[in-house]
């Protein structure tokens, strides 16, 4: 089993969470979903034989575009330091 962070964009209120919940929980091989909103974040505990494309796919088809958020991400992410604010901002 392994897991997949993903960071979903769209989501903004608890119907969203389990909109993104469903969707992930249907994709093949899915076995745990978890969907935190203030960070627009959801965590995919499962077997991928395919990676995260399906999982992505899914998203895509219900309207919350994602993008794997990947631990090597996120490292480097932090190593920029607080306070940056993704793509649009200075430090890109
Ligand atoms: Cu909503």
């Amino acid at each position: 089993m392994e897991a997949i962070h993903l960071k979903v964009t769209g989501m903004s209120c608890g119907s969203c969470v389990k909109h993104v919940e469903k969707s992930l929980s249907a994709v093949a091989g899915v076995q745990k979903v978890v969907v935190d909103l203030s960070a627009g974040t959801a965590s995919v505990s499962g077997d991928f034989p395919s990676g995260a494309s399906s999982l992505l796919a899914a998203l895509e088809a219900d309207g919350y575009p994602s993008t794997i958020d990947s631990a090597d991400v996120a490292s480097k992410e932090r190593a920029k330091g607080d306070g940056c604010g993704g793509q649009s901002c200075c430090c890109h």
